[in-house]
């Protein structure tokens, strides 16, 4: 069996007794462990000087070997094109993003030296799986260096209409750089259809009768892959005595009232402001349910390094308090606004205690709480799901409430219909729901992943390989 190296920016192995991962490194650590792999990148750490010193750990299996980026690379390179172009860009925000010559040179020199650092590890068999924005150019760097394998690549975030991506100067340049990968996968089909329009009249490729996709004269395959949630996982979690103990906890504090909650990082495309003035707005449209009902929005800090982000919990905290001063009671607060981070087990009980939750993005590659909350609710009183027709999970979670996060009327509108949603109609849409998530759950979407590169690699054995 061939070997699996994963390649993602940060690196995520199993600590011993340490925090709860998170859905994706728990399914990329399985996989590791099945295919007995490698898992290569950055170890968060930077130095003065770039040394290509690689540290290795084993857990579990699965080694990880990481390196120490230069404090230049983390500003250009991290900081910059990865979280101040690309990010905002593909989320349809041209108005943040920054394009600069030096982030560009960052990029390419980062991903330069991750595949200079790992061509000496990457043994003939092995599959390559490289993950996110952070890293598109990789593959062109391995196979400048004589690399093979079969490769793969998984966007987690949307890929965007021509007409944004054509703002970006050198958008060619990146996207060629796609095609040196055998396999790449986006969460929708509305994402492979953007990148397929514009290979088609931007780059004036074609879909082959096979159903690849050809371009600057290479071939790849290109498909919609929703990634799901560890959905057995996160049974156990939310059966866990801290999921209990948290659930409990929010059962207490809410004294018979109705809890919509939101649980995001701190990041403008996740439509926070706009959420919490469409709950403004209901409490306005809708005063019959004042004291009934609040809203608990529980945002963590990301990327406090980059400037777009500093003043976000600002906004929203300035948000929240005129609400609150405008709306609350002596006994009765109508927005409980928390920043401090939660672990996985202690969310998994809040969102059980929610009865609404307000998934509502300006754009996003999938959105995991929409499935996180579907999975932790149970089938005697499920709650609803509010969801942003522009989120990745708005193409398989028909079954919620669908809304667009910019109307503030719609969203409000969508909240008082889940507030008078009666019990059957609740039980059936969550029923729906649970049975998607626990099907299209992060195991298919691996297994389905690693199939297409296993298939690849058949396809275009090295002897035969017409790559050089
Ligand atoms: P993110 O934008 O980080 O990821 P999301 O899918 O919403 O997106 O959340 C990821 C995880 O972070 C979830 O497991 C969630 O529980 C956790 N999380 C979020 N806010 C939290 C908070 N305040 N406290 C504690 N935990 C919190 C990117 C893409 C997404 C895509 C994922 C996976 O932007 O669209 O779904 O990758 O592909």
């Amino acid at each position: 069996m061939s070997r699996l190296v994963v390649v993602s920016n940060r690196v995520s192995l199993p600590e011993p007794g340490g925090a709860s991962q998170g859905g994706l490194a728990v399914a990329i650590n399985a996989a590791l462990r099945q295919y007995s792999g490698l898992w290569f990148g950055w170890s968060g750490q930077s130095t003065p000087e770039f040394t290509g010193r690689i540290s290795t750990r084993s857990a579990e299996g699965v080694t990880a070997a990481t390196i120490d980026l230069e404090e230049q690379d983390v500003h250009e390179y991290y900081n910059g094109f990865a979280n101040r172009t690309l990010w905002p860009l593909f989320h349809y925000r041209i108005d943040l993003t920054a394009f600069e010559r030096a982030y560009g040179s960052g990029y390419a020199r980062v991903n330069r030296r991750f595949a200079e650092t790992l061509r000496p590890l990457i043994e003939r068999d092995d599959m390559i799986w490289v993950q996110d924005y952070h890293l598109i150019p990789m593959a062109r760097e391995l196979r400048e260096r004589g690399v093979e394998n079969a490769i793969g690549f998984f966007l987690h975030i949307p890929w965007p209409a021509r007409e944004i991506l054509v703002t970006l100067p050198r958008h060619q340049q990146l996207v060629e750089a796609l095609f040196h990968y055998d396999v790449v996968g986006f969460q929708t089909q509305e994402w492979l259809d953007a990148f397929i329009a514009y290979v088609r009249y931007e780059a004036g490729g074609e879909v082959l009768p096979d159903g690849g996709l050809r371009a600057f004269g290479r071939t790849l395959r290109a498909v919609a892959l929703p990634i799901g949630l560890d959905a057995e996982e996160f049974a156990t979690m939310a059966a866990s005595a801290p999921a209990v103990e948290s659930f409990e906890r929010m059962q207490e504090s809410k004294i018979g009232r109705k809890m919509l909650l939101g649980v995001d990082r701190l990041d403008y495309s996740k439509g926070l402001e706009e959420r919490l003035m469409a709950f403004e707005r209901f409490l306005a449209d809708h005063p019959e349910h004042k004291r009934e009902v609040f809203m608990l929005q529980i945002s963590t800090h990301t990327r406090s390094d980059v400037e777009e982000y500093q003043d976000i919990s600002a906004r929203l905290d300035a948000l929240s308090g005129r609400i609150n001063g405008a709306c609350a009671e002596m006994d009765w607060i109508p927005v409980r606004n928390v920043h401090r981070p939660h672990g996985r087990d202690e969310l998994a009980g809040i969102y059980r205690a929610a009865d609404v939750c307000l998934v509502t993005p300006l754009r996003d590659g999938m959105n995991l709480v929409a499935k996180e909350f579907v999975a932790s609710q149970v089938e005697d009183d499920p709650g609803v799901l509010i969801l942003s027709r522009f989120a990745g999970a708005a193409s398989q979670m028909k079954e919620a409430l669908i809304v667009n996060p910019f109307s503030q009327e719609d969203v409000a509108d969508a909240i008082n219909r889940a507030l008078k949603m009666d019990i059957s109609e609740r039980r059936a849409r969550w029923r729906t729901l649970h049975e998607g998530v626990a099907k299209h759950d992060v195991a298919a979407w691996r297994n389905a992943f690693v199939m297409l590169l296993e298939g690849a690699g058949l396809e275009q054995p090295p002897e035969k390989s017409n790559r050089k």
